[in-house]
């Protein structure tokens, strides 16, 4: 006899934030309006190879035109929060100096018609479009950078403070100095292991500067954007509950070290773990952390937030040389695992962000946790006015599923940002991988919701997830 079991309803909290995220070189285009200067994405761009299909910013989804357009959307879906990132080269085009107000303008356009709309801002203050002049001047492995970012951060917070609650000053500074810096696939493009060591320790200071200049100006709360993951070997993508051999959890350990505790630790606790220093001192030397910067960097956080797309699989492989985006891992095999895997080629594990979640709440109390970022890329079925994305809500689902899990064993979990509203400019990949709950059509910049944008708006609309049977399997599977 076939029992049909049905997922349980699961209510999230009351205030419970459903979001949405974009980040400004991603969909904004309008790279030469009201004297926007260039980043390191627009000269990374133009680099040849360096992008696929040499794709660039200047139209991405024309935001910086159709905001209006864009937010009214979100309020049709229902979406309570809309986190964008500000473009610092519309702001200080040269990085340094007094500020460009038509830049800052269209900030304060966007965050007026969110508010108008009941959507609430959060801005993300640094989502990888440095200044192309500051890194003419040593980009983030030079301190100065973070002074400059301090700075920054100020000039938006004076024009539009007033009116947003929640600022995230960095996102995933581990992107941004090992894919920039180390592995070269991201700008500005630089291939050197220990450049990226010390951009990693810049951009935290930068983070700490930045969240310091805030709060004094009187921010109400105040986060940054870790890109965490989770670290499994390989069994434990299919049981959460196996056990690792010593040498495995060894691997574990170190890896750990490098993706999740080298920011993480800095942030909440004010340190490096040892083995992060150790790795820092053999490639680069100490000579870029300076006394008070690991006080600069632990400044008080309202929240942590958390970009979860898979976990790092890893096991322990004698002779492995180490990997690019990882110095110090040498004897350390990095693997997919087992598990289905999304149009990029990331494996889908959504048990490993409960983990991640509990973990953060057990070794980090006392800070509130949202995810700002998780969701996936697919191959979407576009049929006339509709476009079908079934395997796009079931990743949603899952993680969706496996928050809740981790707030009925007591995280503190405030809010969730589906990555991204709009399909849009996806870095080294361009415009092939489409991550969107909205589909755009880059030739005519129409939008239309996808079914996991309806979906999602019901799910805001009951605040959480419905009961549900599960789809019964296709002849061929059971075959
Ligand atoms: C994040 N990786 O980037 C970013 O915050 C978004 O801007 C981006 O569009 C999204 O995830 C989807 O990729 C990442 O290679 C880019 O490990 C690359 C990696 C991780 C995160």
């Amino acid at each position: 006899a076939t029992t049909t079991v049905r997922e349980r309803a699961l209510k999230f909290p009351d205030g419970f934030v459903w979001g949405a995220a974009t980040a400004a070189f991603q969909v904004e285009g309008a790279t030469g309006a009201d004297g926007r200067g260039p980043s390191i994405w627009d000269t990374f761009c133009r680099r040849p190879g360096a992008v696929a299909g040499g794709a660039t910013g200047d139209t991405a989804c024309d935001h910086y035109h159709r905001y209006a357009g864009d937010v009214a959307l979100m309020a049709e879906l229902g979406i309570e929060a809309y986190r964008f990132s500000v473009s610092w080269p519309r702001v200080q085009p040269p990085g340094s100096g007094p500020a460009n107000q038509a830049g800052l303008d269209f900030y304060q356009r966007l965050v007026d018609e969110l508010l108008e709309a009941g959507i609430a801002p959060y801005a993300t203050l640094y989502h990888w479009d440095l200044p192309q002049a500051l890194e003419d001047a040593g980009g983030w492995t030079a301190r100065d950078t973070a002074h400059r970012f301090a700075d920054y951060a100020r000039l938006v917070y004076d024009r539009i403070g007033d009116r947003v609650h929640t600022w995230l000053t960095v996102n995933e500074p581990w992107v941004a100095a090992s894919l920039g810096y180390g592995v070269g696939v991201h700008a500005p493009g630089r291939t050197s292991a220990a450049e990226a060591l010390v951009a990693s320790h810049h951009l935290l200071l930068a983070h700490g500067l930045g969240a310091r200049a805030l709060r004094e100006a009187g921010a109400r709360e105040i986060a940054l954007t870790l890109n965490l993951a989770p670290v499994l070997t390989p069994a434990q993508v299919h049981d959460p509950a196996a056990v690792p051999a010593e040498a495995d959890a060894e691997a574990v350990a170190r890896v750990d070290c490098l993706i999740n505790r080298q920011f993480l630790d800095p942030v909440l606790r004010g340190e490096y773990p040892a083995t992060t220093l150790d790795i820092i001192e053999r490639i680069a030397g100490l000579g870029h952390i300076r006394d008070g910067d690991l006080a600069a960097i632990n400044q008080r956080v309202d929240l942590l937030g958390i970009n979860y797309y898979t976990p790092c699989v890893v096991r322990a492989r004698p002779g492995e040389p180490a990997n690019p985006a990882f110095p110090g891992t040498e004897g350390i095999e990095f693997t997919g695992g087992q598990a289905p895997t999304t149009a990029v080629g990331w494996p889908i594990v959504p048990t490993a962000l409960t983990r991640l979640l509990l973990r953060l709440s057990r070794d980090y109390p006392g800070v509130g946790l949202i995810v700002t970022e998780n969701g996936a890329a697919f191959e979407d079925e576009v049929t006339g006015e509709h476009v079908h994305d079934a395997d796009r809500t079931a990743f949603l689902e899952g993680h969706l599923r496996a928050a809740h899990a981790a707030l009925e064993a007591g995280a503190d979990l405030r809010g969730y940002h589906v990555w991204s509203l709009l399909d849009n400019f996806e870095w080294a990949e361009g415009y092939r991988p489409r991550f969107g709950i909205v589909h755009v059509d880059f030739a005519t910049q129409r939008r239309r919701p996808k079914d996991s944008a309806l979906w999602y708006r019901d799910v805001i609309a009951r605040g959480g997830l419905g009961s549900r049977r599960p789809r019964r399997p296709t002849l061929e599977e059971v075959a």
